[in-house]
């Protein structure tokens, strides 16, 4: 019999060996830190966390999030060593384990669990997907605002611990250095977030050598600045002083808490030890044969379990996590008997469901030809659906007085340290932590939004990337969407953002023409599951179109659809829009019929849903015999050719913008009723009508 320390090491080392070998087979991959943050990993998991193995996501659990993904065998280890249960995407446990072991064996190959690095929805108990440094602290700490949130909003007298989750996660240098994690670490100390815990493993080694080459700071006084609670464990082997920072961390009530934790990359390796060679590549059969000897680990043995390391894990973790999610379960079913609307939500909400009642007093629009900006309309149809649905929170990174993206109705409040259970975030000046935070909180399954100006979602682009890679369905409200924004001139005026938006997988991205579509699109955004959906706003007014003459606005659930046809439905030429050019191309069709020029307007809000039509649909709206075709966009052109065909013309944007008034600014860059009326013109061959009009101008460039 084994005293309880050395099995305490042969766990351990079984994760080290593992990971060493996974790296081996796979000839790629990294070894060295599993191999330094095995103990560490091992600690938290063994003693302290949360977690069912059996049951990965009942909603109390704690969170555990591999920041540092590229050390993604440290975690496929513990979830095959701690026997954890592959789900469905119902959320039904089937019965399998996540990570058999021919899986870590198949490391990095196609089609096995133990992808490169680690990916939600792909790997049970996979919180979350990381390897883009940074974004797993991000995210972990939107994970702890939705446990914030879900405790003030659940936990009932007689059910104060109902929701209590903790987050950990664990990072290394890398996540230090990049800006996302000042960004979350200072919004996560502002929020006063007591149920976060970073762990970092500082090994003063990144991929090209030594930090010392790259980073100098402080990194305890920076989180102390933070306003963190920062502990030191100098020594990563070091069971009980591990289990002490995770005691203090547990027992601090005011703030997160950094674990700077001293570690060696590679640690018994005795070559490749503090060593950059560790981190990105294979050790090598000679040194994984001597690291072995180091441990006291058969030489030879391969993908090795020894006796009685399933069985601790079992009786840990294991016994624990279970016996903590069925108590949790029971009381679950007492708080339905005393608490049924709340069980109901938790249900609901847990399960990615929509509240009965969810598009009640769904706002409608008379046609008006002075119309509102898209902006004002969706902040009507915000408040209208927060109302319904009580688990939609959000809001802005200190913009919401100009995206309108505040909920304003009774009660609503708004979300503080000491008042956690408010419903308007503020995220500060932080996009891309903010988007993170959004991935993190839609994790936990809260409905998150978040806004700021187009311009900008390229700060927060390496969240949206992931929100669309985890399927998440997280909304992206962004505003003042073109050079209608005037004034404030080319920094703010997005040209290249909506393609390359419509360039992210999965991503839904919708711009509506008017108030209606505005309130269709909200319809469509909140029956999403599992995508995010990017919905793009103006900041000036834009008509409301007569619907009594043109086709309705629930169209827009299609994608494109035709507004105003030809009157005997042949048109000779389509005018492909989106958004505010909507309204341009109407007033253009006017004008080409008095000329008997038959137009087809088709409004296209979202390109993806309209690819999602069936082709009979697509060629109705666009069919394929009407070659003259233009589509106008006060945006970049690019992408619209696969609608217009190579003989068709793009009205668009082919410079940056420029600091005027917006009507100067629509008449330098082509984008009005003459403009358009002109290139349909063009494309039937026509001649110019009207003294001294040009063709639109095909580059903008000073
Ligand atoms: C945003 C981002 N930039 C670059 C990389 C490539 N990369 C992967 S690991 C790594 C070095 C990380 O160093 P550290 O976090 O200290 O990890 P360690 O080598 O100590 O495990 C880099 C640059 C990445 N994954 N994400
Ligand atoms: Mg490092």
């Amino acid at each position: 019999m084994q005293d309880r320390n050395d099995v305490d090491l042969t766990c351990i080392n079984t994760i080290r060996t593992l990971s060493m070998d996974a790296v081996q087979a796979a000839n790629s991959g990294h070894p060295g830190t599993p191999m330094a943050m095995a103990p560490v990993a091992y600690c938290l998991w063994q003693q302290f966390l949360r977690f069912d193995p059996q049951d990965p996501v009942w909603p109390n659990r704690d969170r555990f999030v591999l920041s540092a993904g590229h050390a993604s065998m440290l975690l496929y280890s513990l979830l095959h060593l701690t026997g954890v249960k592959a789900v469905s995407k119902d959320y039904e446990a089937l019965g399998e384990p996540s990570v058999p072991l021919e899986a870590i064996q198949r490391f990095r190959q196609l089609d096995s669990r133990c992808p490169g690095h680690p990916e939600y929805r792909w790997t049970s108990g996979v919180e979350t997907t990381t390897g883009p440094l940074g974004q797993g602290l991000a995210t972990s700490v939107g994970m702890a605002i939705a446990g914030r949130w879900m405790a003030a909003h659940f936990n009932q007298p007689g059910f104060e611990d109902l929701i209590d989750f903790n987050v950990y996660a664990l990072c290394g240098d890398g996540c230090m250095m990049e800006g996302i994690s000042a960004e979350a670490a200072s919004l996560a100390g502002h929020l006063k977030l007591s149920n976060l815990c970073w762990i970092y493993d500082n090994n003063h080694i990144t991929i090209e050598g030594h930090t010392a080459l790259a980073f100098s700071d402080d990194v305890a006084t920076r989180f102390i600045g933070h306003g963190w609670n920062v502990t030191r464990v100098g020594d990563a082997n070091d069971q009980e002083m591990l289990a002490r920072a995770f005691h203090t961390f547990q027992g601090t009530r005011d703030r997160p808490t950094l674990i700077i934790v001293d570690t060696h990359i590679a640690y018994g390796a005795p070559h490749k030890q503090d060593s950059s060679a560790a981190h990105g590549e294979p050790l090598g059969e000679e040194e994984i044969l001597l690291t072995k000897r180091n441990y006291g680990w058969p030489e030879d043995a391969k993908f090795y379990v020894p006796d009685g390391v399933y069985d601790h894990f079992r009786n840990g973790i294991g016994k624990r996590g279970k016996e903590l999610r069925d108590a949790w379960f029971a009381r679950v079913r007492e708080y339905r008997t005393r608490y049924p609307e709340l069980a109901e939500r938790l249900y609901r909400m847990q399960h990615r469901q929509l509240p009965e009642g969810w598009d009640n007093d769904w706002p409608a629009f008379v046609a008006d030809v002075k119309g509102l900006g898209t902006r004002d309309s969706s902040a009507k149809l915000l408040n209208a659906v927060a109302k319904n649905v009580p688990w939609l929170l959000g809001g802005s990174a200190d913009l919401a007085p100009s995206t309108k993206t505040r909920l304003t109705f009774d009660g609503a409040g708004d979300f503080f340290a000491d008042q956690p259970g408010g419903r308007n975030m503020h995220f500060g000046i932080r996009e891309h932590a903010m988007a993170a935070v959004l991935n993190g909180m839609a994790l936990v399954k809260v409905r998150a939004f978040g806004s700021t100006f187009l311009i900008f979602s390229d700060y927060a682009r390496g969240a949206i990337r992931l929100s669309a890679l985890m399927e998440l369905p997280v909304v992206y409200v962004f505003t003042h969407d073109s050079i209608g924004v005037g004034e404030d001139g080319p920094t703010h005026q997005p040209v290249e953002q909506l393609a390359s938006l419509r360039a992210v997988p999965g991503l839904i991205v919708l711009r509506p023409a008017d108030a209606n579509e505005v309130a269709e699109a909200w319809k469509v955004i909140l029956k999403l599951h599992h995508e995010p959906a990017v919905l793009i706003l103006t900041r000036q007014a834009v008509p409301t179109i007569d619907r009594s003459r043109y086709a309705p606005a629930s169209e827009l659930a299609r994608g494109a659809y035709v507004l105003v046809d030809a009157p005997d439905g042949k048109p000779d030429v389509l005018l492909l829009a989106s958004g505010s050019e909507v309204a341009l191309c109407l007033e253009a069709h006017e004008r080409l019929k008095a000329e008997g020029i038959k137009a087809r307007v088709v409004s296209m809000p979202s390109w993806e849903l309209f690819d999602d039509q069936p082709r009979e649909y697509r060629d109705h709206v666009l069919p394929p015999e009407v070659t003259a075709r233009v589509s106008v966009e006060q945006a970049s052109t690019f992408g619209w050719a696969r609608y217009v065909g190579a003989g068709g013309h793009s009205l668009g944007m082919r410079s940056f913008g420029a600091s005027a008034p917006l009507k100067d600014l629509q008449k330098k860059f082509g984008f009005t009723p003459d403009a358009v009326a002109q290139a349909a013109r063009e494309q039937l061959g026509r001649r110019p009508q009207g003294a001294g009009l040009t063709a639109p101008p095909r580059s903008h460039g000073v």
